[in-house]
């Protein structure tokens, strides 16, 4: 009998140590993940001041709870050896400490400092992230209104006199080493414009228009992403900061002051497509003049005026590529080669994009409009020819 309960109580050990190896594996695994620094949405790799100086809270921050952390266990380690049940001496009980006023008034007013020491640095970085500070007085400024939408957004850029500029969405471009104010306006819902490696997250309200600052430091790729659960398809709410060298910006905003490219008789078949499915209705492409080209002022969607230029459909959640190509394959390579968009299945996500939009995004506002193959094919060269 007693061999058999000791065999079962091995048994049981056993199984637990099995455990144990896959669970560390697991815990590890869980914490660890969070390390990789080089994520595209890391707060951890700041490529613009606001992140920065973000980050250099953290950090601080991070360093206090360090400390207290050491100190903490550390007195319950040695609490802990020190004071434990001993055989022979279970009714030992150690020198109580309550009532000990000068410890009470030094428990008491040690977290409070802490509290103080984390407090104005914080405040005053919350007070930081609104407008740039003074010292960025002599930076180049550019203003751009940010209109959340479900599920994208809307890009106004403003001139110096304050005046619009261009529209255009969910690519948003900017020159390096430039006071970037970004007034943040919502069409629907709440909504939160973040753009981690730049600066942190500000909400997006109906009915009022909250401001934010952001610079970035290094050209690059960085990916952002609305914060606030907004419907549907809120996780497809993404957003993508190209910030370039001041001359390719330049190249760029010129590009999308211009009007579309005219009709050339290639792009008829697919103007005909667009004209006639209500696309007009919801998207605007602006042309040279009435007569010479026709105007498309709808505004439910994003603005399509350069929308051939754009890399990416449905806001950043696919390039306009192959479905099986990566994203970052894709931008890495972004097709330039004229005959791209007749080759099969060239443009295959833009192409399903058009086919049946909420096959793709749930819930978006752009209908499936049943169109031919013939139709597609027309669409898409149509759309890629706006550069
Ligand atoms: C009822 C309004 C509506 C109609 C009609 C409509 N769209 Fe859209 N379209 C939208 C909305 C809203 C989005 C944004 C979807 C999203 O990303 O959440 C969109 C997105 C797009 C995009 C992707 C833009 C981008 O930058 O991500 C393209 C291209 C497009 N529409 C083309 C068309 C074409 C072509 C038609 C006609 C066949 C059409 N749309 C009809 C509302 C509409
Ligand atoms: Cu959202």
């Amino acid at each position: 009998m007693n061999g058999v309960a000791t065999l079962t109580g091995l048994m049981r050990m056993g199984k637990r140590v099995q455990l144990v190896g896959p669970l560390v594996v697991l815990l590890a695994v869980v914490l660890l993940s969070g390390c990789q620094l080089a994520l595209p949405q890391s707060t951890l790799s700041p490529a613009g001041d606001v992140a920065q100086n973000q980050q250099n809270l953290f950090v601080f921050i991070f360093w206090i709870a360090v400390v207290i952390f050491v100190l903490v266990q550390g007195f319950l380690i040695i609490a802990i050896l020190k004071y434990r049940a001993r055989q022979g001496r279970e009714q030992d009980i150690p020198p109580q400490v309550h009532g000990n006023t000068p410890l009470e008034i030094g428990w008491t007013i040690a977290p409070a400092l802490i509290v103080i020491v984390i407090t104005i640095p914080t405040v005053a970085g919350i007070g930081a992230t609104y407008d740039a500070p003074d010292s960025y007085a002599n930076d180049p400024t550019l203003t751009i209104e940010v209109v959340g939408h479900q599920w994208w957004w809307e890009y106004r850029y403003l001139d110096e006199d304050g005046d619009l500029d261009f529209v255009t969405a969910n690519e948003l471009h900017i020159p390096v080493d430039t006071v970037i104010n970004l007034r943040l306006a919502s069409n629907d819902v709440i909504h939160s414009f973040s753009v981690p490696r730049l600066a942190g997250a500000r909400d997006v309200v109906p009915g009022r228009i909250n401001r934010m600052w952001l610079n970035a430091t290094e050209t690059g790729v960085y990916a952002g992403q609305c914060k606030e659960f907004c419907g549907d398809s809120h996780a497809l709410m993404r957003t993508v900061a190209f910030a370039r060298e001041r001359a390719d910006y330049e190249e760029w905003a010129a590009n999308e002051r211009r009007p579309a490219v005219m009709r050339t008789e290639a792009m008829e078949a697919g103007w005909t497509v667009f004209e006639e499915n209500a696309c007009k209705g919801c998207h605007t492409i602006e042309g040279a003049t009435e007569e010479e080209y026709e105007l498309a002022i709808g505004v439910t969607g994003p603005n399509l005026t350069h929308f051939g230029s754009r890399v990416t459909i449905a806001a950043n959640t696919l390039h306009k590529g192959p479905a099986d190509m990566t994203m970052g394959a894709f931008f890495e390579d972004v097709p330039t080669d004229p005959d791209f968009m007749q080759r099969d299945p060239a443009y295959e996500n833009l192409r399903n994009w058009l086919n049946n939009a909420p096959d793709v995004k749930p819930g978006t506002e752009m209908p499936d409009l049943d169109l031919s193959d013939q139709q597609l094919d027309d669409l898409v060269f149509f759309l890629e020819s706006l550069k």
